[in-house]
């Protein structure tokens, strides 16, 4: 008896003792990951992390959005919760890795500030979220030179992606990218070529990229809902068979995507309260703010022209003066006609012309990028650029493919219309396009990216455009100088009397009329 319940005791012993050993070991194990900010891509990009082995810690500002974290999606999984910086950076291993994913701007440099003091050196802060990319400069400059390292990363796919693959497009220091390449590389999207992450570049080199994919994100769904107008009030196609045209069209290589694939979703999706289909009873007012408008603002300041992009940009401001419009639309009349046409040939000419306006649409884009390349001094591959967009995030399409063989087959094309497969498809279509235009017009239909692509087209393709007028004038009015077409240098011409009186009295050198003057770039003289 007694030999028997002493195995009982010990073996209850034994058992409280394994328990003991379990909590003091799980408190003593530190965790190889940690994320700040708790909201929609923290929390999603928390979990993947999490499933993909590596043990985490979180942090959120407010505790109840961690508590809400804890009792429910990181219920069972392998998350320390900590309600401070200091309980959150002591359940890091070192080198600390920790992913910042709060509001961009001021509150990225609240978190750095609070965390900074509880670092140590060789730690890795990593910027989740859409910061600008001088302000990711700036923020580089600050911690490596106290000896932390810090990555800026693009991260795109909504929460769905952020949970099951996003793209991540991380910039900085190779080095402290290269210590978290194996993270980055599981949680990121798997595509057939691999996962989609790789270093973009030094410094600011990610937040640019992941910038740069938000601007033809805009110009992509600006697209989409110019062909969706078209289909909708030129074709008169009802919400049925705006569905089946885009199922149909996601079919195809040319613009199988994910923006497609979920624009025909949304039309199957009918309003409860009314009966009505979804997508009519949403409000016609866009946002605009962020990367969109930092696109344009860079394209502006490093001489790229985007103007697909702008025109996605300005849509949205236009559609967002809503009240304004409505009464506009009582005084300020247009063409009432139907369309006449034969409607089924109509809808494959839309199709055609999104495809074509796509192509000029990321020509731009794979422009600015190119340029910023070499403005600071990024070395981005344009070819991996596409690579990593083809799975994860929100431009995903079959048709990066094509870009990504595009650049691989020439790493240093000038532009993608130039690129065969691009040049034959537009030169195929571009009847379609120009006829869908033509109709928009005549229907009084505003399609302006379709518009902004087709003059981007043929602005490029024109050996001789209207801008020797403009020099012309500019020479008029201001002396700015131009070039000629038959010999180098800069010259003046003698247009008005007044002129020429100038010219006179003008002391040592006067200008003489087409005299060279000193090279000074006209861009510079705007
Ligand atoms: P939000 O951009 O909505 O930011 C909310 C988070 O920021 C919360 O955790 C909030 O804490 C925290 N926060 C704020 Br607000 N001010 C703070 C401060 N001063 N100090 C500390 N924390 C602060 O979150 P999100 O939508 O998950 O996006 C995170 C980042 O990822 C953003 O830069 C966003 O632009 C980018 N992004 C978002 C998406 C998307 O689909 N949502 C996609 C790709 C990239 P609290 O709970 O205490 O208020």
């Amino acid at each position: 008896m007694s030999s028997l319940g002493e195995k009982r005791k010990s073996r209850t012993t034994l058992k409280k003792e394994k328990n003991l050993q379990e909590l003091a070991s799980n408190f003593m194990t530190q965790q190889s990951f940690g994320v700040i900010g708790l909201a929609v891509m923290g929390e999603n990009l928390a979990l993947n992390v999490e499933r993909n082995g590596f043990p985490i810690a979180v942090y959120n500002r407010s505790p109840e959005k961690t508590d809400t974290f804890m009792a429910t999606r990181a219920c069972g999984k392998n998350v320390k919760a900590a309600y401070n910086l200091t309980d959150f950076v002591a359940a890091l291993e070192r080198p600390r890795k920790i992913l910042i994913m709060v509001k961009a701007g001021a509150p990225v440099d609240a978190t750095i500030d609070q965390l900074r003091p509880l670092l140590e050196e060789g730690d890795i802060i990593i910027d989740g979220g859409n910061s600008l990319h001088t302000d990711t400069v700036r923020r580089t400059r600050d911690l490596e030179s106290a000896g932390f390292r810090f990555i800026g990363m693009g991260v795109s796919g909504g929460e769905e992606g952020a949970l099951n693959g996003p793209s991540l497009m991380p910039g900085g220091t190779i080095s402290s990218y290269e210590y978290l390449e194996p993270i980055f590389r599981k949680i990121a999207a798997q595509v057939d070529d691999g996962p989609c992450v790789t270093y973009c570049g030094p410094g600011g080199a990610g937040h640019y990229v992941k910038m740069v994919h938000n601007g033809i994100e805009y110009g992509d769904m600006q697209l989409i809902a110019e062909a969706y107008d078209l289909l909708k009030n030129v074709a008169g196609l009802d919400h049925n068979q705006l569905h089946q045209v885009f199922a149909e069209w996601n079919t195809t290589d040319e613009l199988n995507s994910f923006l497609i694939e979920i624009t025909a979703d949304i039309f199957k999706h009918i309003d409860p309260e009314t009966n009505q289909p979804m997508v009519d009873v949403i409000l016609d007012a866009a946002g605009q703010k962020g990367t969109g408008r930092w696109t344009v603002e860079t394209a502006l300041e490093l001489g790229v022209a985007i103007p697909t992009i702008i025109a996605a940009v300005n849509a949205r401001i236009m559609s967002s003066f809503k009240k304004e419009r409505v009464a506009a639309s009582e005084i300020l009349t247009g063409p009432v006609g139907k369309y006449e046409g034969d409607t089924k040939a109509f809808v494959n000419k839309v199709r055609d012309a999104l495809y074509c306006s796509k192509i000029c649409s990321y020509a731009q884009g794979m422009a600015l990028l190119a340029t910023a390349s070499q403005a600071y001094y990024y070395n981005l591959n344009l070819s991996e650029m596409a690579r990593i967009w083809k799975g994860g995030c929100i431009i995903r399409a079959g048709f990066l493919g094509k870009i990504q063989h595009a650049f691989i087959e020439n790493p240093g094309l000038s532009n993608l219309l130039l690129a065969p497969e691009f040049k034959q498809t537009i030169l195929d279509r571009q009847m379609a396009w120009r006829e869908v235009l033509a109709t928009a017009a005549m229907q009084g239909i505003p399609v302006p990216a379709f518009s902004a692509s087709l003059d981007y087209f043929d602005s490029y393709r024109r050996d001789r455009l209207p801008q020797n007028l403009t020099q012309a004038q500019r020479d008029y009015f201001g002396a700015h100088t131009f070039e000629r077409v038959d010999k180098p240098g800069f010259f003046h011409h003698i247009w008005t009397p007044l002129d020429e009186e100038v010219a006179q009295t003008s002391t040592p050198e006067p200008l003489q009329a087409q005299q060279p003057t000193t090279p000074t770039p006209p861009t510079s003289r705007v």
